[in-house]
């Protein structure tokens, strides 16, 4: 099996040699000829590594709810990684919030939202949709219910993540950027060797953000929708913004009227841009999305979205197409 550096070099290689279009396209191609899964996307670099423990269950005729939540365990526990889990930044008063959802082919759907102490929160978002009522446990009650069901209270807030917190303490500006240099949240989503599609999406959230502040990426509909009749879609970046047009929902619904993965995420940001014509610098979301037939794509606001596709034929991160240069 290849190591994580050796695919990032083999990827950026074969993308740096390449005209962006032309890559794409070029990485695209095997979902296209030989359409069904297994695959999955998630978004981001981290995705990469992501995938391939993802691909640890799918490779293998695994469900794809498994392995989402497989897969996104490893940023997760990734302490380097300041937007997802253990060591993510904190809000402005230096707690440590995480956020996630999931979904299963059923149409099965859990959440949680503002947790504290507990990593592997997709994990608890799986708990939520097979051991409650209910679909979405917030805040003390969510980590309340982690600890009943196993989950171990841990310290999030790394030395590192709390010596930014005071670093940015000094001026306390918010600026929500989120780009590849200072990207946040691990969205995936996967269709199995039977056919079926699930995703799960998990969050530190924007970093310095209001205590209490919950963004897209645990509401289901906004940060994460599936339709195991049409497809998968999940999003990154403002989460503020995506909420207000339920992006992954109508993500979801663009490509139930035919439209491919690709062109429903750019309608989805065309909703957006039209709201905020001009390009602003900490303005990005990107949507990602995957059709039953295996097909994905991607549209981002500005430049800097990437996001990791792993299937049989193919290992790439890919550069999200965006609507301003
Ligand atoms: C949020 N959508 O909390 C998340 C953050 C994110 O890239 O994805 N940033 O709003």
């Amino acid at each position: 099996m290849r190591s994580r550096r050796e695919i990032l070099q083999y990827t950026g290689a074969a993308l740096a040699a390449l005209p962006f279009a032309k890559a794409f396209a070029q990485a695209s191609k095997p979902e296209a000829k030989s359409p069904g899964g297994p695959i999955v996307v998630s978004t981001w670099n981290f995705g990469v590594q992501a995938n391939d423990a993802a691909w640890k269950f799918l490779g293998h005729g695994g469900r794809a709810l498994d392995a989402v939540i497989a897969g996104v365990a490893v940023p997760e526990a990734d302490p380097k990684n300041q937007s997802v889990g253990l060591g993510g930044l904190p809000d402005r008063d230096g707690h440590v919030t995480l956020d996630a959802c999931v979904m299963d082919e059923n149409g099965n759907a859990g959440s949680v939202a503002c947790v504290e102490h507990i990593v592997h929160v997709a994990a608890l978002a799986r708990k939520v949709m097979e051991n409650t009522p209910h679909v979405m446990l917030v805040g003390e009650g969510a980590l309340q219910f982690a600890l009943a069901n196993g989950f171990q209270k841990e310290n999030l807030l790394t030395p590192e993540s709390e010596k930014a917190w005071r670093e940015w303490l000094k001026t306390a500006q918010y600026r929500p950027v989120a780009n590849v240099e200072n990207h946040d949240t691990i969205g995936m989503v996967a269709l199995d060797a039977a056919g079926n599609l699930s995703g799960t999406c998990t969050t530190s959230g924007m970093a310095y953000k209001m205590r209490g502040r919950v963004g897209d990426s645990p509401l289901i509909g906004a940060g994460l929708f599936v339709d195991n009749e049409v497809g998968a879609a999940t999003s990154t970046g403002l989460g503020e913004e995506v909420i207000k047009i339920v992006g992954s929902h109508l993500v979801v619904e663009q490509m139930r009227l035919g439209k491919s993965p690709e062109e429903a995420c750019r309608i989805a940001v065309e909703r957006i841009v039209k709201k905020h014509p001009q390009k602003r610098e900490d303005l990005q979301v990107g949507f990602l999305a995957l059709n039953k037939q295996g097909e994905h794509g991607a549209y981002c606001i500005q430049k800097g979205f990437q996001y990791a596709v792993r299937s049989d034929s193919v290992n790439a991160l890919i550069d999200g197409k965006s609507h301003f240069a």
